[in-house]
């Protein structure tokens, strides 16, 4: 089926949910979107990506640039970027895309659905002769999204072909925070990360993180929820399946070579990424599956 909003409005016939015509000129890419009693949510087939999560008289709990690119090429730049199958510049050579291909992709929709009062999304990645060419494995990745009081996503990747699968993964979350330099972080105290700044050394980290400055972390082995106090809210979010969980702002240097970025926006944003890199990657014997999943919600 298309991915036109035409087509998918005609063919899933969901309460409080829509398809339309996304940002970005010409046709646009086709979002979903879930308005329903419990929260708002937009999805775009592109990069089946979650960009905008907002509970029902809350503020929306994830950043999305104003200078985001939607041209069906760029990856876009917040929400929920979906890295697979490999993390930053872990691709197999020098000309490998950063963050894998997964993001950059059309997803199919396969099925949309009511449960009660929340909506399920569930979209499809199948290896293709394109992938192939940059990774030569066969796979069927598919993305649970369930969106109620919380935001519950789950990547389910399956290897469907002869030989073992090795994939990083990481969703590569951007949280919305009123201040980054005042938010209260928990969850990282007496683990270990690898610093991306320093070389990739290996780091305790004493106490709890504070943003004072460009922090790129990859914290392994860390299974552990993490929560965001962010003034009077707190964002929660917890991970299965993954035990890498990634600490990134780039702060003022950064935010301004980045062109998809605005110069002021670290202040607004905070990426804590649930994945499964490195040391923590995933492997799937021929016929296998693995699934991680992630639960975002406030309180
Ligand atoms: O997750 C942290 C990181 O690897 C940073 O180093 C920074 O590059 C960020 O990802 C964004 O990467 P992108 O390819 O989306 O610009």
């Amino acid at each position: 089926m298309p991915n036109t909003p035409i087509a998918l409005n005609s063919h899933f016939k969901v309460p409080g949910l829509t398809f339309e015509a996304g940002r970005g000129g010409g046709g646009g890419q086709t979002v979903a979107r879930i308005r329903t009693e419990l929260a708002e949510c937009d999805v775009y087939l592109f990069g089946a990506h979650v960009t905008h999560y907002q509970p029902a008289g809350e503020r929306p709990v994830l950043f999305l640039s104003d200078k985001a690119v939607f041209d069906g090429k760029t990856a876009i730049r917040g929400g929920i970027p979906i890295c697979f199958p490999w993390f930053a510049g872990n691709g197999p050579t020098k000309k490998s895309p950063s963050h894998g291909f997964a993001r950059t992709r059309e997803w199919g929709l396969v099925d949309a659905r009511r449960e009660g009062e929340e909506i399920v999304l569930v979209l499809v990645l199948v290896s293709t002769e394109n992938t192939r060419k940059m990774w030569p494995h066969e796979f069927v990745f598919t993305y649970t999204i369930r969106v109620g009081r919380s935001l519950c996503v789950e990547a389910k990747v399956t290897n469907v072909g002869d030989d073992p699968l090795r994939y990083e993964l990481a969703l590569h979350s951007y949280f919305d925070v009123t201040d980054v330099r005042k938010v209260a972080l928990k969850g990282f105290a007496g683990c270990e990360y690898i610093d991306q700044l320093q070389s990739n050394a290996v780091t305790a980290q004493s106490g709890e993180p504070t943003i004072d400055g460009e922090v790129d972390r990859i914290y392994q082995n860390h299974t552990a929820d993490v929560v965001i106090t962010d003034g009077d809210r707190r964002i929660n979010v917890s991970k299965t399946g993954g035990a890498s969980t990634v600490l990134w702002n780039p702060h003022i240097a950064k935010a301004e070579r980045m062109s998809d970025f605005g110069d002021e926006e670290w202040r607004k944003m905070l990426c804590i990424e649930s994945g499964a890199i490195g040391e923590n990657a995933v492997t799937l014997a021929p016929g296998k599956s693995h699934s991680m999943k992630v639960t975002v919600f406030l309180g």
